[in-house]
């Protein structure tokens, strides 16, 4: 038996340390932690309300719309305004969250995972004409390898031209990313961190050529996706059909639907195994911090009363991540889980965008529950909001209000639970004397990267990586692509604030 540890886990967003025992080759037991502390829920405390949508969004930089989404949400509902939106403002809130997870799913694809798969030393000997290409191959020769390697070795499997072409969407992605931004930009004013959702609507107006503006940025990031992202995917699970067998987590979905155009993201709970869809109950989510640094009286909370009181060194906790718990069951949240409960919820959208991915793949759609699976999901899903995302822009009404005026109530509850890029997002408030008194952010990321709670259960990455069997310990690239499948964002997923030197003692919200 022996120990690997991985710290950090490069490629995605912030810190995990990832920690296997293994036994001949095979991994016994995984442990996910993030090693991260930061604060944002305790720095909303005693704010004004309507300053919490653009502070919401500081807690991540990759999906700061969500957060805005989110968080815009719960104060509608804390403010009384639920349902009372002005049309304009909704499909505004959902253009702008669309732009982002456009923008996060090609990053994560392109400029995080791909390098898992493509090689992109192939570069090396490229004789042909692109200048993007020979700059890569200038850059190379030199001998900055950063940011492409350190990296674990051993199984490339692409053709030459596999590669070459991976490399130059590589390049491409960036610039589909700058277009996403633009496009989000029209009406956030910039991005990342734009400035004009917030609670009763946006803050914005739409004009004619804002909206054509923005139908021509969505109409060429959709031909990005289609000639590019799905053909790239289908490229992998030819060449690697064995991370379409791998990677499966706990099986058991969850997703609160996002976006506002009825039955295209239904919410629901698939449990995969038994085969049953299950309407989401919020009443059942509870956050466990057995094994997180993080005070015991706070343990088995529903986030409406949650608490963040940070035990740094706990006895016993190895992650600043606390451990959802749905029923007292980690699920699994992300694209995968939208498109399985999708699938199974009836959205006709997503049944055909899943078949014919799946008919092109020649694979079934339960292939999808594994390491390349989650990337097959995720650029379904990206295609989905691509196409539809230009009907919302159609919808559109220039000159039409797009925000409500609102009075702070002296106090109110809210939740605002919808959807990030990697998956179920929900935001609780609570607001006393016209000031928030307390906030919670339950968030993809910690339903993905979870700890084990009190009755030991692994949380979702953790199952993924127990049991997969692993070639060379020195190189364990198996497990960092099962935990790059999951797209984790630890600055998401911890939140949680250190005040200079010391931990306050005031610090619960
Ligand atoms: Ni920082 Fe996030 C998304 C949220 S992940 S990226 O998507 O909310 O936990
Ligand atoms: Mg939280």
């Amino acid at each position: 038996m022996s120990k690997i540890t991985i710290d950090p886990v490069t490629r995605i967003e912030g810190h995990l340390r990832v920690e296997v025992e293994q036994e001949n080759g095979l991994i016994t037991q995984a442990r996910c932690g993030g090693t991260m502390a930061r604060g944002l829920e305790v720095i909303f405390g005693d704010r004004d309300p309507r300053d919490i949508p653009i502070l919401a969004q500081r807690i991540c930089g990759v999906c700061p719309q969500a957060h805005a989404t989110a968080s815009a949400m719960a104060m509608d509902d804390a403010f009384g305004l639920k349902g009372q939106i002005p049309p304009n403002g909704v499909l505004l809130r959902d253009i702008m969250l669309a732009a982002n997870f456009l923008q996060s799913h090609i990053l994560h694809f392109y400029h995080l995972a791909a390098l898992d798969y493509v090689d992109i030393t192939a570069v090396r000997d490229y004789q042909g004409t692109d200048g993007d290409l020979k700059a890569v191959r200038d850059f190379i020769e030199r001998g900055v390898l950063e940011p492409f390697v350190p990296r674990y070795e051993g199984d490339y499997r692409l053709s030459r031209e596999g590669n070459i072409a991976g490399i130059r969407h590589y390049l491409g992605a960036l610039d589909v990313r700058r277009n996403c931004h633009e496009l989000l930009s029209l009406f956030g004013g910039k991005m990342p961190h734009q400035c004009t959702v917030n609670v009763g609507g946006v803050t914005t107006q739409v004009t004619a050529d804002r909206v054509a503006a923005a139908l021509s940025y969505a109409r060429e990031i959709e031909e990005f996706v289609e000639a590019s992202y799905l053909p790239d995917i289908l490229m992998l699970a030819e060449a690697y059909p064995d991370c379409l067998e791998l990677g499966a987590g706990c099986s058991r979905f969850l997703s609160y639907g996002v976006f506002s155009e009825e039955g295209l993201f239904p919410a629901g709970l698939l449990e995969l195994e038994e085969g049953t869809l299950q309407e989401v109950d919020p009443e059942r989510i509870t956050e466990d911090v057995t094994r997180s640094f993080y005070d015991d009286s706070t343990n088995g909370l529903a986030p409406a009363a949650g608490q963040t009181v940070p035990r740094e060194g706990k006895e016993g906790a190895y992650s600043w991540l606390k451990a959802p718990r749905y029923a007292g069951q980690p699920c699994e949240v992300g694209p995968l889980a939208r498109m399985l409960v999708g699938y199974r919820g009836g959205s006709g959208v997503i049944r055909e965008a899943v078949d014919e991915l799946c008919s092109r793949a020649g694979i079934e759609p339960t292939a999808l529950n594994s390491t390349l699976g989650r990337h097959a999901a995720r650029a379904v899903e990206t295609a989905i909001v691509a196409r539809r995302m230009q009907q919302w822009i159609l919808g559109l009404q220039p000159g039409e209000p797009c925000v409500l005026a609102v009075e702070v109530p002296d106090e109110g509850r809210g939740v605002g639970m919808t959807g990030a890029p990697r998956g179920a997002l929900g935001h609780w408030v609570s607001i006393e004397e016209g000031k928030v008194a307390s906030y919670q952010a339950v968030v993809p990321t910690t339903w993905n990267g979870s700890p084990r709670c009190s009755a030991g259960i692994p949380g979702p990455i953790e199952q993924a990586i127990e049991g997969e069997s692993i070639k060379d310990p020195d190189n364990p690239f198996e497990v960092v692509r099962t935990i790059r499948s999951f797209d984790p964002c630890l600055a998401c997923s911890v939140h949680v604030a250190r005040r200079r030197g010391s931990w306050s003692a005031t610090i619960a919200v």
